[in-house]
């Protein structure tokens, strides 16, 4: 008997033991949890989700000049300007005057187109020179070439009608002509007037074309 109360005493003794020990780590004061334990930072996080935009940022600063860019299409055409101021006197050369019985022959050497040239003879009181025979057109191609030029106005025209070549003087051609070969031809339909060129041929020709020209006069018969 006196062993059981021994043995039963001495397990009190180890459960009270085990008791006060399971007290003392349970309540130890947090002071003395904090000096003896190391708080270590957690794992990395997740990708949070993507916020909204921002505002926009300041205007930065200017760059750079860029490449030269392409040329663009050329714009529409202006106003007609002022009339300019008359210019100086020019080189206007009257080469001589060729002359026959009945008439007196003048080379203008002054581009003119073919109206002009026409209002130009007449102002002098004569007309665009009127090749009508072999003898005279002959005799106006050496008075051209004898001038050096190689083409000239000369008085005939189809601007009355189309492929009806007459004379300023609304004779029509009769008898007489001096085309070149595969001329009239009415060149991308619009050549109405006239050149003799240095061999003494015709052509027909753009009538605004400027060229020098020869005005004939009538000698006075008295
Ligand atoms: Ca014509
Ligand atoms: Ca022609």
């Amino acid at each position: 008997m006196e062993v059981e109360r021994v043995r039963r005493f001495l397990l009190l003794l180890v459960v009270l033991q085990v008791q006060t020990l399971t007290r003392t780590a349970t309540h130890r004061p947090a002071s003395d949890i904090c000096a003896t334990h190391i708080i270590l930072p957690g794992p990395k996080g997740e990708h949070g989700e993507k916020g909204d935009s921002g505002e926009p940022g300041k205007t930065g600063k200017l760059g750079p000049p860029g490449p030269k860019g392409l040329i663009g299409e050329p714009g529409q055409n202006g106003e007609i300007g002022q009339r300019g101021k008359i210019g100086p006197i020019g080189t206007k050369v009257i080469a001589g005057i060729k002359e026959t019985e009945e008439k007196f022959y003048l080379i203008v050497k002054e581009g003119k187109n073919y109206n002009d040239a026409l209002v130009h003879c007449k102002d002098r009181g004569g007309s665009l020179v009127m090749p009508k025979d072999e003898e005279t057109n002959t005799l106006i191609a050496a008075y051209v070439n004898k001038t050096g030029l190689s083409r000239v106005f000369i008085g005939v025209n189809d601007l009355e009608k189309e492929r009806q070549f007459m004379y300023t003087d609304f004779t029509p051609l009769q008898n007489y002509s001096h085309w070149r070969p595969g001329e009239p031809n009415n060149a991308f339909g619009g050549e109405d007037c006239v050149e003799m060129v240095s061999d003494g041929g015709w052509n027909d020709v753009e009538c605004h074309l400027t060229i020098y020209f020869v005005c004939e006069f009538l000698k006075k018969i008295s």
